[in-house]
């Protein structure tokens, strides 16, 4: 969290436990118009102390001495006596339930008072045995959206995975590009840099009409909560789920807005230090030099007058791409269209949901050359793992498919077990049948290292490639515990590929190992672990990844075409 959002916090804090302690309210009031501004407040709270000053804190609106000396305090220490005070009078469980948005310190005062409901288990208790409904103001009513604030603050708490909220957003932005007085549509934030997991959603439009916009915005018909309408900024829940922030911007400064809330916040900070030594200053409204605006209509500008080639989002999270940008020697990255195929797909015969028809068809649909069917192999029950008997069955009809179409659009795989011991779920003369072999851990037991089994799968002649390398489900499941630096050093000594799982609960390898295998020089494959033929979009996803980690078309497996795909993979049996 940053400083301004931190300190908004805090300021809200303490007028909820002045609230509880019927403290003065006038105060109360004054801490969260504080708040507010802060949470509004589009540069750091932080940088702009350390260039303006206490005198510059002291001139912001509803910030008068005192405040600033607290805001002052925070900068120093990470935060001020006056919040220390106050909420060391109020029980720790409480500091928890003012949080909660919804729950106003009023109803949590008279729960505390009447029926002394010190914390969350409390306050659940007399929810569900109809004691606080019983309470002078209170009733069903009330006490049922007491209920649903608590359960959309927990699920609030985390993150979402972006390939959950990617189709609702990409949704979301035709429906406002729709709109008669919007020009352009950009979504910013994590989701454009695409992070495996967004905390909201930023959108930027241009338009004259900012009120009609917003208005039209706040109504969409999936809105749970408003939290806020201006005449250039709405900001909603939509689905008791997700935050998305619209603002309205004029046609000039779009460029520079766009640059702005894209973000990351470290990449902006290294940024404008680099722009300041130049002799420029850059805000979300454009880059000035000497007062006067030289860029902010277009975002390539904005790094262009630095001297910096364009820095795709993916990038800007200050791992070296600001430096590389000026000595013009960015990767080339990735696109969604290099791709050629897909290496990792379920069918019918083990879980998945498409038959070998329907899975060649959809190929031809998507403009591929090729899928790979990896369906689980004999020990894997739980997933309807193939005998040796029913894979053989199945690559036969592969071969009449394909005979069909007239080319090997479907190829012969296994996402096989790799065992207890290391071993692999199907002995060699089976796999040497396929065309295709990743080779995954499924089930491991909490303590264990998995490394030696991995390894010992790396060996094996027949293995191409290592699935969903570290096992996490983000959000869901820590990952086992495994050597990836080990691994990753055994896959380039044997030759064999790893895969960035683009399943959207997986992404795994992730940006940042993605980025390390290929500064080892291992070739990655792109796999959606589709289990359904509406899941084959993930391809986008594991693009994503790929592009985060520096990768180039070179750097992956499955942009070659199919024939440059099969040499390639009997030379490394
Ligand atoms: P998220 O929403 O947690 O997944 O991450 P972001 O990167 O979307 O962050 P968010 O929504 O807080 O803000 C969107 C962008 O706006 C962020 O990437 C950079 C810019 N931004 C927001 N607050 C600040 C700030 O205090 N300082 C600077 N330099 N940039 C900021
Ligand atoms: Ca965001
Ligand atoms: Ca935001
Ligand atoms: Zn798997």
């Amino acid at each position: 969290m940053d400083h301004n959002k931190r300190l908004a916090r805090m300021f809200d804090t303490l007028a909820d436990a002045l609230e509880f302690l019927d403290e003065n309210p006038f105060k109360i009031r004054a801490y969260r118009k504080v708040a507010r501004f802060l949470e509004n407040f589009p540069e750091d709270i932080e940088e702009y102390y350390k260039e303006h000053g206490y005198e510059g804190l002291k001139s912001l609106p509803g910030v008068g001495e005192k405040i600033a000396g607290k805001i002052e305090e925070y900068l120093k220490r990470g935060t001020f006596k006056k919040y220390e005070e106050v909420t060391s009078k109020v029980p720790e469980g409480i500091l928890k339930l003012l949080e909660i948005p919804g729950i106003g310190p009023k109803t949590i005062k008279h729960a505390y008072d009447e029926l002394g409901v010190k914390n969350l288990d409390d306050l659940k208790r007399v929810i569900e045995d109809g004691s606080l409904a019983k309470l002078k103001g209170m009733g069903p009513k009330k006490v049922e959206n007491i209920k649903k604030s608590i359960e959309l603050y927990f699920k609030m708490q985390d993150r979402i995975p972006l390939g959950e909220i990617y189709p609702f957003v990409e949704n979301l932005k035709k429906w406002i590009s729709s709109f008669e007085h919007v020009k352009k549509v950009e979504v910013c934030g994590s989701y454009r840099r695409r992070k495996e997991t967004v905390g909201d959603i930023d959108i930027l439009c241009v338009s004259i009409h900012g009120h009609e916009v917003i208005d039209k915005f706040v109504h969409h018909p999936d809105v749970t909560r408003i939290l806020a309408q201006g005449e250039t900024k709405g900001s909603c829940i939509f689905n008791d789920r997700i935050q998305v922030d619209l603002r309205v911007v004029p046609e000039e400064s779009f460029g520079a807005a766009l640059q702005y809330f894209t973000g990351s916040k470290q990449h902006n900070v290294h940024l404008r230090t680099l722009a300041k030594q130049m002799g420029y200053k850059i805000s979300e409204y454009g880059v000035f030099k000497e007062g006067k605006k030289v860029a902010g209509e277009k975002e390539e500008d904005v790094y262009g007058i630095l001297g910096l080639d364009f820095i795709p989002p993916e990038l800007r999270e200050d791992r070296g791409e600001i430096e590389k940008a000026m000595q013009h020697e960015l990767p080339h990255l990735i696109e969604r269209k290099d791709i050629k195929g897909d290496l990792h797909v379920h069918s019918k015969y083990s879980d998945g949901t498409a038959t070998l028809e329907e899975l060649a068809k959809k190929a031809l649909e998507m403009n591929y050359e090729y899928i790979a069917v990896c369906d689980h192999s004999q020990s894997a029950k739980y997933a309807g793992g193939l005998t040796i008997e029913k894979l053989k069955e199945k690559n036969r009809e592969i071969e009449k498919i394909n005979e069909k179409y007239g080319k090997q659009i479907l190829l012969k795989g296994a996402e096989v077990d790799i065992l207890q011991d290391g071993s692999l779920d199907y002995p060699d003369e089976v796999l040497r049948e396929l065309d295709f072999v990743v080779a995954s851990v499924h089930t491991w037991s909490k303590y264990e290292d998995v490394t030696p089994r991995i390894l010992k799968a790396l060996q094996n002649p027949y293995v191409h490639a290592i699935g969903h390398p570290t096992g996490r489900l983000i959000g869901k499941r820590e990952p086992y515990r495994v050597d990836l630096e080990r691994v990753l050093e055994t896959a380039r000594k044997e030759r064999k590929f790893i895969e960035i799982n683009s399943h959207y609960e997986r992404l795994d390898l992730n940006d940042i190992w993605s980025k390390r295998a290929k500064e080892l020089g291992i070739k990655l494959t792109i796999g959606t672990d589709a289990h359904q033929l509406g899941q084959l979009w993930m391809m986008d996803l594991g693009v994503y990844v790929s592009r985060r980690g520096w990768l180039e078309k070179d750097d992956v497996l499955n942009t070659l075409s199919l024939n440059e795909l099969l040499k390639i993979l009997k030379q490394r049996r």
